[in-house]
């Protein structure tokens, strides 16, 4: 049998699914449903293996919850917008739209030709006026119910670029693009208040089937923090330092207090005297770095004296304030209570400026408490050495709260919460988003655009050259009269961060077909939330966790009742390919240094197993395994050579393997309608066996055990009928029931 044959009724298998549209999921009151989902894909030239892996996971749930009688949402589009597209056009010319729709025409074909079984009319994709028009009602939506905000902040800036950066586009202090100097600059800039969901965010993780890891990545970006702020005076002036700590058990270990480098307090503490310049220089050097990076640098400790004091809330002893640059001035207070004793940070700022540190918890109870502290031992433990009565040998929560509550009796502190979570900055002074639909006017501020001009479209007049935002240079765009008072006004030239469109198109999707809502609420309400969501580990913090804001959001507005957009999330493994690998380096290299020795070190090359990348040059290409395998024997392998969650091996030649066996499956029907043999013992075994089978498989299918189920499905069983063949059975009616 040749290749060909495969294909050929592959394609045609296809287009008799087009043909009778048994893919297309229509509303249909009071029926069980079942939204199965993958992430929708940025429109790249072309579908990699990554891609191919994700969709014949979710074609195979979406395919067996169709065969379970449910009524299968399982939609497609693009995440269209966002900067490759921008970047491509800086640099070959073009126009971001016309890249865009090249390259989604020609990945359409290629996802098209594997067979995966979508309901194409609903696509989605994210650079459709008739989506994004959403986008800016919605935000004009957010504006009247205060979710939406205007507010000055720093942003990352290239002066050569004349352009704002994204956090991933600064290395090392530099721009991505021409690797000049990236400076901090205020600029006024649209927020999204996704704190006030804050405590809905965290708590909802505990009824949704995230896998743990997300959840604990989630948890760590809302950053929910109990603890309590102190209030220190300070020694000789009216001022007073609150610090938020998590450790009041710790109150009697302060030997210093450490503000940030931006504390309004630190600049007056220090002007006028001799450390004025070493502040200055330590503040110059803060606050050109973009918050992101400080908490990565916060291995580097440095530190000014002030030569103030400030004085115990309890204690009344007099400590020395420092100002420090692990301190971050946006986070809790801005001051912090230093206690070398069982902070690292703080050890290791005293030993490097001679600072007193004191014991005041142990890690037994009863144990030595003038043992002295080698490195700060940071556990919980019992205190000890506190000076007044009431605190010693409490440990723990109760340590915790007997400090709180004599500093609450004492007007001297207060219980609170802090969350590490930060308003959602959507504004990109980018061209390839969604306009944000708001006209300034000098007269009468930032007016929203009214609903009925939505959507406010991108133009085409713009110049792409790599200097500033493109939008800035359309006429057409920027110059229009004020919705409020008609005098000539300026168009908002910010564009939405593209997490915006992946934060409610799987809402979209339940009612895509119609242009006069976004969704209508009780179609949206039939098929959310969605049963199954499949995807990559990368998107565990920002996607998510901006689409369950999102659909909270929404929902809020009264646009549906859904809470929680995602029941269930499947993070799927990588596509790994084998690369050279040198050990001493201990670093992958390119395949073309197979066989070869190390470029840098000169010893010899082993292969590993590494995650098929571009650069790697060790990636297969979808197309030339389908053409060669056909799309079937791709998504058999795919499927059966690891489970979903698992990293997965290219191998050659099991792809071979899984050929030969999808040759044998589609010869077998013809084969069996030749039988003609009586009815025998043996029978019963096969019929037995088909039943095992069976159960087995759609025990497997429930738990996504997907290579489980096709082991079943796809060998087990063809391994069963030979051995009836073998032991001479071949009564049509028994192989007509396999
Ligand atoms: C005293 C102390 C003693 C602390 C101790 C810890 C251990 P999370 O859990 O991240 O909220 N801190 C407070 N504000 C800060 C800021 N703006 N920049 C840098 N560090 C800050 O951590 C809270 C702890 O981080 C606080 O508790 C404070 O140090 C520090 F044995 O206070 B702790
Ligand atoms: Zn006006």
């Amino acid at each position: 049998m040749s290749d060909y044959v495969l294909q050929d009724t592959e394609e045609s298998w296809q287009k008799a699914w087009d043909d009778s549209k048994i893919f297309n999921a229509d509303f249909k009151e009071g029926n069980p449903v079942f939204y199965c989902l993958e992430m929708y894909p940025y429109p790249s030239g072309k579908m990699h293996m990554g891609h191919v892996r994700n969709y014949s996971i979710g074609d195979a749930v979406a395919r067996y919850k169709r065969l379970m009688g449910f009524d299968v949402l399982y939609p497609m589009g693009f995440d269209s917008f966002g900067m490759p597209a921008e970047n491509a056009a800086i640099a070959e010319g073009g126009h971001p739209h016309d890249i865009t729709e090249r390259n989604m025409a020609s990945i359409t074909e290629q996802i098209k030709r594997m067979g995966f079984s979508y309901d194409w009319r609903r696509l989605v994709k994210s650079h459709d006026p008739q989506y994004y028009r959403w986008n800016q009602w919605f935000f004009l939506k957010f504006l009247e119910n205060k979710l939406a905000y205007q507010q000055y902040a720093p942003v990352n800036w290239c002066n050569s670029c004349n352009t704002v950066l994204a956090n991933e586009q600064v290395k090392a202090g530099r721009c991505w693009r021409c690797n000049g100097p990236v400076i901090q600059k205020e600029m006024s800039q649209w927020f999204l208040d996704i704190t006030k969901y804050s405590q809905e965010l965290l708590d909802g993780l505990e009824d949704i089937e995230f896998p743990e890891n997300v959840k604990a990545l989630q948890q760590d970006w809302i950053g929910r923090s109990e603890g309590a702020e102190i209030e220190f005076s300070v020694e000789n002036r009216d001022d007073k330092i609150r610090v938020f700590t998590t450790r009041p058990d710790t109150l009697f270990g302060v030997t210093f207090v450490t503000l940030a480098p931006e504390h309004d307090l630190a600049r007056e503490l220090v002007t006028g005297t001799e450390y004025q310049k070493d502040w200055e220089i330590l503040h110059d050097e803060i606050i050109a770095m973009s918050e992101f990076d400080r908490i990565k640098n916060m291995g580097k400790k440095k530190g000014v004296p002030t030569g103030s004091y400030a004085i115990h809330p309890i204690t009344g002893e007099r400590v020395p304030i420092w100002i420090g640059n692990f301190v971050i001035a946006s986070y809790g207070t801005g001051a912090v209570m230093a206690v070398p004793g069982h902070d690292e940070r703080d050890f290791d700022f005293a030993k490097m400026y001679d600072i007193p540190i004191k014991r005041v918890l142990v890690m037994s109870e009863g144990a030595d408490a003038s043992e002295e502290l080698k490195s700060a031992e940071s556990d919980l433990g019992w205190m000890v050495n506190s000076g007044i009565d009431g605190f010693d040998g409490l440990y723990g929560d109760a340590a915790k709260s007997a400090v709180c509550e004599y500093l609450e009796n004492n007007g001297k502190g207060t219980g609170t919460v802090n969350w590490k979570i930060r308003p959602w900055l959507i504004s990109r002074q980018r061209y390839w988003g969604t306009p944000i639909p708001i006209i300034h006017c000098e007269a009468c501020g930032a007016v929203p655009v009214p609903e009925d001009q939505l959507p406010v479209e991108l133009p085409r007049d713009v110049v792409f050259d790599g200097k500033g935002n493109p939008l800035e240079s359309s006429e057409t765009f920027c110059n229009v009269d004020c919705p409020n008072c008609g005098m000539p006004a300026r168009r908002e030239t910010d564009t939405m961060d593209t997490f915006v469109d992946s934060s409610w198109y799987f809402l979209r999707y339940t009612d895509s077909m119609q242009n006069d809502t976004c969704f209508n609420p009780e179609v949206a309400n039939h098929w959310m939330n969605v049963d199954f969501y499949c995807g990559g580990i990368e998107h565990a913090q920002m996607h998510l966790i901006y689409a369950r804001f999102w659909t909270k959001a929404l929902r809020d507005i009264g646009l549906h009742d859904i809470d929680e957009p995602f029941n269930e999330l499947l993070c799927q493994g990588m596509v790994n390919k084998s690369a050279p690998w040198c050990d001493t380096c201990a670093i992958t290299l390119n395949v073309s240094h197979s066989g070869c020795n190390c470029p840098h070190c000169g010893s010899e090359l082993s292969e590993r197993s590494a995650k098929m990348s571009k650069s790697l040059g060790n990636t297969v290409s979808p197309e030339d395994m389908i053409e060669k395998y056909g799309a079937d024997t791709v998504r058999l392998f795919i499927l059966f050579a690891a489970n979903p969650t698992a990293g997965m091996d290219w191998s050659d030649s099991a792809l071979e393997a899984n050929y030969r066996q999808m040759v044998q499956l589609y010869g077998m029907p013809e084969s069996i309608l030749a039988w003609d043999g009586e009815a025998s013992g043996i029978d019963l075994w096969m019929l037995a066996r088909l039943k095992q089978r069976c159960a087995q498989w759609q025990a497997a299918m429930e738990s996504y055990d997907l290579r489980g189920a096709v082991d079943a499905s796809h060998f087990d069983l063809v391994k069963d009928l030979n051995w009836y063949r073998r032991r001479g059975g071949s009564n049509l009616e028994v192989g007509k029931d396999v």
